[in-house]
């Protein structure tokens, strides 16, 4: 039996970026990718991927105006989903030698919390280090869009449903922060993310996206 290729510490790779830049397409596309060439690939999202985070993903998630979320509590429910999900799943896949795939992760965390919502960075970077054992990926794909294209795609996707999510109705000026954070966190972190453009057609992505990988994979 051909065994399959590990890697001596695993390989960790997140997708990140705003609303409908395409993460969860790209994402199967090259967890396929990866497959195909024998890796043994976790896809997990986030929140979730464990049974408290799909718990907590509802709660995070859901629009309910009967149980209104401040941003301080909505920081510490990604902190907690996010916790369980390293150590239960992430951490042990690593260490077998696996690639783990995560759609979103600590940069959506800066990003969302600290700069959509204001809460203090320091405070979200030391939740990091608590939360993850200072597990931090080897590669982020942040795939960018103009942010109307971006949400234009996720209401067409979501039709009507799109009204019961909490951050698919944040204000536009939310969405544009979020895209700008998302670039300015690539340019303090050039060693681990890779901007990708995301508004061609789905293969042309994942091209460019394997491209990428390819290069930090050897
Ligand atoms: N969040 C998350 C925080 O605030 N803090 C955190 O720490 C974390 C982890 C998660 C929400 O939680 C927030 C951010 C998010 O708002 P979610 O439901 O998991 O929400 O969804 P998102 O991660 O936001 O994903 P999106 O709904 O934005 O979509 P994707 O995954 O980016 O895009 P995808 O692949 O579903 O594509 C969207 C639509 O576009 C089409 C697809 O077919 C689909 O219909 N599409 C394309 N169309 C044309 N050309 C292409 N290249 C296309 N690629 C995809």
């Amino acid at each position: 039996m051909t065994a399959l290729p590990t890697l001596p510490n695993g390989f960790f790779v997140t997708l990140e970026g705003a609303e409908g830049v395409g993460k969860t397409t790209q994402q199967g596309m090259l967890v396929d990718q990866l497959e195909r060439r024998g890796y043994d690939v976790l896809r997990i999202r986030e929140p979730g991927g464990t049974a408290l985070g799909e718990r907590i993903r509802g709660l995070l998630l859901l629009r309910d105006d009967a149980m209104p979320l401040c941003p301080e509590a909505e920081l510490l429910l990604f902190g907690a989903s996010r916790a369980q999900l390293v150590k239960d799943t992430i951490l042990p896949h690593l260490r077998a030698g696996g690639v783990v795939v995560c759609d979103r992760f600590i940069d959506s965390t800066t990003v969302y919390q600290g700069e959509g919502r204001g809460l203090a960075l320091d405070f979200i970077a030391a939740m990091h280090t608590f939360c993850t054992s200072e597990c931090t990926p080897d590669l982020t794909i942040l795939l960018d869009v103009p942010t109307p294209l971006g949400l234009e795609r996720v209401r067409r996707r979501d039709g009507e449903a799109a009204a019961a999510d909490r951050f698919q109705n944040e204000a536009t000026a939310f969405h544009e922060r979020v895209r700008a954070g998302f670039l300015a966190l690539s340019r303090q972190h050039p060693e681990r993310i890779r901007t990708v453009r995301a508004d061609g057609p789905a293969p042309v992505v994942h091209a460019a996206i394997m491209e990428t990988v390819d290069r930090v994979l050897g």
